[in-house]
This record gives structure tokens, sequence and C-alpha cells, in this order.
């Protein structure tokens, strides 16, 4: 009578820490905590800082500067990103998409002989992206009744049949 009783409670105790478990291995890395990387131009007025940014992808690429002696732009080798003309005020933002990892470089191109590059590495990600993730939070806060209830019940039977069983 107590066996059956205790394989229900562990099963029942069991199933939702496993299904919970499963799920958290999803959300190991998320998308929406990225602070922009900012890029600007340094004093010498030739050079990009941090001239090499390491950033993620889906990660904002931020171009940015103010009041600058000599108009700069950024633009990628192979025309990847392009913050348009040179200009002494500049905010350009880009975003490299999930797939588009690896190594860019990219000029200024009035100050191209001068060496004045940067180097952007852009990490792969395995996240999914935010709306993705709440849906699938939702899918399993809604499964996980639904699988319980059968699963339960059918111990619930076959516990009780055994108890009938013992006492006939
Ligand atoms: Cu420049």
């Amino acid at each position: 009578m107590i066996r059956p009783l205790l394989v229900t409670i562990l099963f029942c105790f069991l199933v939702p820490i496993i299904t919970v478990n499963g799920d958290f291995s999803n959300d190991s890395l998320t998308t929406t905590d990225y602070e922009p990387v900012i890029v600007t131009v340094d004093s010498t007025n030739f050079r990009f800082t941090p001239s090499e940014v390491t950033i993620y992808e889906t990660q904002e690429l931020r171009f940015f500067w103010s009041d600058e002696i000599l108009g700069h732009n950024a633009v990628e080798e192979n025309g990847i990103f392009d913050s348009g003309n040179p200009e002494t005020d500049v905010d350009y933002s880009f975003i490299f998409e999930v797939g588009t990892n690896g190594t860019y470089t990219y000029i200024c191109e009035p100050h191209e002989l001068m060496g004045m590059e940067g180097i952007v590495i852009v990490k792969p990600i395995i996240a999914e992206s935010p709306v993705q993730e709440e849906s699938n939070q939702e899918v399993s806060e809604k499964s996980l009744p639904n699988f319980l209830l059968p699963s339960t019940l059918m111990i619930l039977i076959f516990a009780s049949k055994i108890n009938l069983r013992k006492s006939l």
C-alpha cells in the first residue's frame, strides 16, 4: 500500500522538476541585455577608438562622434555597413544579424592612407529572440498541467488497482 503511493508522489514531483530544468537551458543567453558598443574618434583625429571591438550578433555597433575638427566616416571594406559621407557629427548604428559572425575591417575614407581603420569581431549567439522565448515559456506553462493530469490519473488508477487486488 505504501509503495504505489510513494511512486505516485515521486513521479508527480520528478516530472515537473525535469520539465522545468529542460526549459532553463534555452534561457542561458539573451540578446536583450547587450548594451550598444560605441566607436568614436580619438584625440589624434586620425584613429578610431577603440580600434578593435568584439560584439555579438544582434548587438548594436554604434559609430558616434560630434564636433570633430575633420569629417570622418566608417565604411566596411565589403560594404557591409557604411555611415555615409564623412561628417564632423555622426551617429550611425549597425546590427549584425544572426549568422553573420566573423571579422570585419572598416576604414574612414578620407583618412584611409593615414591608417584610420578599425576591426569588428562578431561572435555568434545561440539565443532565440525575446519574442520566441516568451512564447516558449507560455507553451511550457500551459502544457505542464495538461501533461501531468493524465499521467497522474493513470498512476492513481494503477495504484488503486494494486490496493484492490491486495484487499481481495
Ligand atoms: Cu577620418
